[in-house]
């Protein structure tokens, strides 16, 4: 008995050994264009395995596949002492925000401000998982930091998430003297979904305030999702990862759209719109045309019938996807900063919405990363820490700080 037991455990030890090895070099050969590959390999392991283990606690009954991603690895971090931030948790017009103040060096009313949006799909994530990011952003510009912990989707679908930011970020511009802010120094930032909500509050703004003029100083968006109407442009085509295929995205918007994720095959086979909307002006703003200029411009029919089902009707909103917004809308934005990376099915809605914004007159700047993948501003820290994750912080922060 003793040693048919001990038997099981040494099989049961070798076998998980060789499955490992078998997976880790599996991946790794999949891996082979990344940078820093051996790294990366790990986070795919652990992303798989995550998803697997979710898989059986949503089988065994537990709970959705989605719970355990929120209450596991992705959970809550510890938040770090430091005398010279001051980190409150408070709320703006009823909406949960997390406020980062730098001490010190009296600015008498003059810092900037940013409001910032996290990133997780609209699903997933939160102030605490973005924690040092946000904190280091306020240490390294000196502006005060808001980080909006918005309600999230399946449960808070749109136009919620949205209005939480919304909300949170006028609050901040009618109360800038409570926190020694400039309110001509205000500006917004987030990343991938985040990255969505931002560009969405500052296209609003830009049309509420008067003139068009936007009150915000700047937008700030790190490989922002930006629209709902083409998930086989050349990025969604060839720049999958294993952690961030075109599905992914397709799912999160319609769970953020409708809190279930019914249409997100038909999202990616493109066959969500008819063949009319497909040559319709809303089709234009994410013409390949804007990323590969060789490519000829499609012009679009002013007859074109948006016929499009009442369920997916607000992939055309621009505060659902900010690229929908007409030319006359965009410019009304703010001073824009758009990052992008070279891995990652979101690249083009970045490009796109600088092409378009800068055909429009607003001031952009589009930043590239070649060795860039999704999610990489938050794999700044030991132990998976990236060369590409520093560079890209390091731009967002001077980016910052020339233009806030
Ligand atoms: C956001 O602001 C609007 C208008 O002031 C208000 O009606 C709404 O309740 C606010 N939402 C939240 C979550 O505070
Ligand atoms: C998904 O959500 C939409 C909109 O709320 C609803 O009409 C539809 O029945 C839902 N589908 C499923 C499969 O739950
Ligand atoms: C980093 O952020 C991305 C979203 O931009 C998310 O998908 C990823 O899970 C995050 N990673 C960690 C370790 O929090
Ligand atoms: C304590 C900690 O995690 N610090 C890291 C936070 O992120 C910055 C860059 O974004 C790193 O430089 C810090 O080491």
């Amino acid at each position: 008995m003793g040693a048919a037991m001990t038997a099981l455990k040494v099989g049961g030890g070798l076998l998980a050994v060789v499955m490992t090895t078998v997976v880790y070099y599996y991946c790794h050969l999949v891996l082979a264009g990344f940078p820093e590959p051996g790294k990366v390999t790990i986070i795919v392991m652990v992303v798989k395995f995550q998803r697997l283990v979710g898989r059986i606690y949503e089988l065994l009954g537990f709970g959705s596949s989605l719970d355990y991603r929120r209450k596991s690895g992705m959970g809550h971090r510890p938040r770090i002492g430091d005398p010279s931030l001051l980190v409150t948790d408070t709320s703006f017009d009823g909406v949960k925000v997390r406020l980062y103040q730098p001490q010190g060096q009296d600015q008498g009313g003059d810092r900037a401000g940013l409001v910032f949006m996290h990133g997780g799909g609209w699903i997933l994530l939160s102030v605490d998982i973005y924690d040092n990011v946000t904190r280091h952003i306020a240490k390294a510009t000196g502006a005060v930091v808001v980080s909006v912990d918005y309600r999230l989707a399946p449960e808070h679908t749109f136009p919620i998430p949205f209005k939480d930011c919304l909300n949170a970020t006028k609050y901040f511009l009618h109360h800038p003297g409570e926190y020694g802010v400039d309110p001509a120094r205000v500006g917004v930032a987030g990343d991938a979904a985040g990255g969505n909500l931002a560009a969405a509050v500052a296209l609003k703004l830009a049309q509420e305030s008067s003139n068009n003029v936007c009150p915000l100083k700047l937008q700030a968006l790190i490989y922002p999702a930006l629209q709902a109407l083409d998930f086989q442009t050349a990025s969604y085509r060839t720049r999958e990862t294993p952690w961030l295929d075109a599905f992914t995205p397709a799912s999160h918007f319609n769970l953020y759209l409708n809190g279930n994720d019914s249409w997100a095959e038909k999202f990616v086979s493109h066959s969500h719109i008819s063949d009319q909307v497909k040559t319709s002006r809303f089709a234009a703003y994410v013409d390949r045309h804007l990323v590969y200029p060789s490519l000829p411009q499609m012009t679009p029919r002013d007859d074109a019938v948006i016929d499009l089902p009442e369920e997916i009707k607000d992939i055309l909103n621009p505060y659902f996807c900010p690229l929908m917004a007409g030319d006359s809308q965009l410019a009304g934005c703010p001073n824009t900063c758009i990052l992008v990376c070279e891995f990652d099915v979101l690249r083009d809605d970045g490009i796109m919405y600088a092409k378009r914004l800068g055909k429009v007159g607003v001031g952009v700047k589009l930043e590239h990363f070649e060795k860039g993948f999704h999610g990489i501003l938050n794999l700044t820290t030991k132990p998976m820490e990236f060369q590409v994750g520093k560079e890209v912080m390091k731009s967002l922060v001077s980016l910052l700080n020339e233009n806030l």
